[in-house]
């Protein structure tokens, strides 16, 4: 057991359960050209966080403990795309489209890889996610049983889309969240930290949020 100095409160760890969830640090989202650029979103703001992520998981895998990696992206015949998702966003550059970094959004193209900075080592688990949250029309929650995760760190791209979906969704499951606040990131600065506030208010209503130096000191490493 290590105490993390979280906010609201602090939380004991227990690091048999503990794994570390990024969240879709995808070229998509982080470089000019994919996805997140074709919105219309400045990618740069998002690169800023990529040293703080890559220390997060170098402090997982330095403890031994489970990095799981995802990937928001769908199926190149688009079956798991709703029409609903598809037409929104930028007509001219939608899900699926060619772009600079291959089809937009598309598993197996570049630009739905993880970006080679936080590239996952062998062993590590990635999921392929057609949706926002993590645990839906994907194996994710079978993974966290399998691993007997009790207890989540998340990082990852963009702070109130997927990452707040995806901690929801596990706090709904019972899981306890810690939102790691410099190893995530949004297009808008403001958005970011609504999410921070909303997930740790009243007395750490969706989970709790550290810097990646915290949970390092936690994980004594
Ligand atoms: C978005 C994500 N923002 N990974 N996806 O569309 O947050």
């Amino acid at each position: 057991m290590a105490i993390l100095d979280a906010e609201p409160f602090p939380i004991e760890l227990d690091l048999s359960a503990l794994g570390l969830v990024v969240i879709d640090m995808q070229r998509d989202f982080v470089e000019p050209g994919g996805f997140g650029a074709s919105l219309g979103n400045d990618v740069e703001l998002l690169r800023a966080i990529v040293p703080a992520t890559a220390r997060l998981i170098d402090g997982f895998r330095k403890a031994g403990l489970p990095v799981i990696h995802t990937r928001e992206c769908h199926r190149p015949d688009l079956s798991d795309l709703p029409p609903a998702k598809r037409d929104r966003g930028n007509p001219s550059l939608r899900i699926g489209d060619p772009g600079p970094m291959g089809r937009i959004l598309i598993a197996g193209e570049p630009g739905a890889d993880i970006i080679p900075e936080l590239y996952p080592v062998e062993g590590e688990t990635v999921i392929d996610k057609p949706g926002k949250g993590a645990f839906h029309a994907t194996s994710f929650g079978d993974v966290l049983k399998e691993k007997g995760l009790r207890q989540l760190v998340f990082a990852g791209v963009t702070t109130e889309v997927c990452v707040q979906t995806t901690m929801r969704e596990a706090n709904d499951r019972g899981y306890e969240c810690i939102l790691a606040t410099d190893a995530t990131e949004s297009y808008f600065p403001a958005f970011k930290q609504a999410a921070i506030e909303m997930i740790r208010a009243q007395g750490a209503i969706v989970g709790w949020t550290a810097t990646t130096a915290q949970v390092r000191e936690a994980l004594g490493v």
